[in-house]
């Protein structure tokens, strides 16, 4: 309870910050888009989303604050894009933020104020969400799909029935667990399964983007198995706004 008095503290303090993993082109190495991630300082330490995300639900706090992170990471997108980079954005949503009344219009009227093109912006769910509240939910981002917003499903293959969420709502993008890029080329089944996912994606034209690429060998099988996009620390590891455009210099 402490927690969520201190978390409404920040929001309505600006004590809310984001940084920006970048995601690339495993063809190329260009960095195609950023994904955004919150972060908050408290009491002398950054404490993990992990940590707060979860109150930030229960208390309800995650409506407001989920909507403030959009913003702000659409905001810094769309000043990126002015200066004629061309950038996409990625925010990832909780359960609570799709299934209040208001999120479509929320979404639609940031982009709006902020001038980010639709189709720059993808919306990251997880599995979950698409268990509990699936048909709302599904209703609530088809809609936003159907005006130009790109989804992606992520940690995908953790969940229960995995591919029949792939029939429930269509996506842009599926993004790989982490615990599969792990064990990539140490263990043959997950090998095999990680093959498949990204097989099922190019036959379905559905983007792959393996996270938590750590290791060079992760990243050349992955690049040999002809996954689209890749995310990871030996890639680019969480950083703020002007680490993002002193990494791709010249271009921004
Ligand atoms: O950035 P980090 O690895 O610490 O993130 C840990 C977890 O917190 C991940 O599951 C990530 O999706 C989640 N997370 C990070 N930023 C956000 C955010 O802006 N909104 C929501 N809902 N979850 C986030
Ligand atoms: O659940 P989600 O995929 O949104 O989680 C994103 C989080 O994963 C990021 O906040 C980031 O801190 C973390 N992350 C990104 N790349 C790596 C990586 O290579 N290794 C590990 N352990 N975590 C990573
Ligand atoms: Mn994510
Ligand atoms: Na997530």
């Amino acid at each position: 309870l402490e927690l969520q008095i201190h978390l409404r503290e920040a929001l309505a303090a600006g004590d809310f910050y984001l940084e920006y993993q970048p995601v690339v082109d495993l063809g190329s190495s260009q960095v195609t888009s950023v994904e955004a991630l919150v972060r908050w300082d408290h009491d002398g330490r950054t404490v993990p989303p992990e940590e707060f995300i979860g109150a930030a639900e229960e208390s309800g706090l995650i409506v407001p604050l989920g909507e403030w992170i959009l913003r702000e990471a659409c905001q810094k997108v769309a000043v990126w894009r002015i200066s004629d980079w061309d950038i996409g954005l990625s925010v990832n949503l909780s359960a609570k933020q799709v299934l209040s009344s208001r999120f479509v219009s929320t979404v639609a009227g940031v982009l709006a104020e902020t001038g980010l093109p639709a189709e720059v912006l993808t919306l990251e769910v997880d599995e979950e969400l698409l268990l509990d509240d699936g048909a709302e939910a599904v209703a609530s981002l088809s809609e936003l799909r159907g005006l130009g917003v790109q989804l992606a499903i992520d940690d995908y293959g953790m969940g229960y029935a995995s591919l029949a969420h792939l029939r429930e709502l269509s996506v842009d993008a599926i993004k790989i667990d982490p615990s599969f890029i792990d064990d990539l080329g140490r263990d043959d089944t997950v090998t095999l399964l990680t093959h498949t996912i990204i097989q099922l994606g190019r036959d379905l034209g559905v983007q792959v983007v393996a996270e938590g690429i750590e290791r060079p060998e992760q990243l050349e099988q992955l690049r040999a198995m002809g996954c689209d996009h890749g995310q990871g620390f030996l890639v680019a590891r969480p950083m703020s706004a002007d680490g993002v455009e002193a990494l791709v210099g010249g271009e921004v």
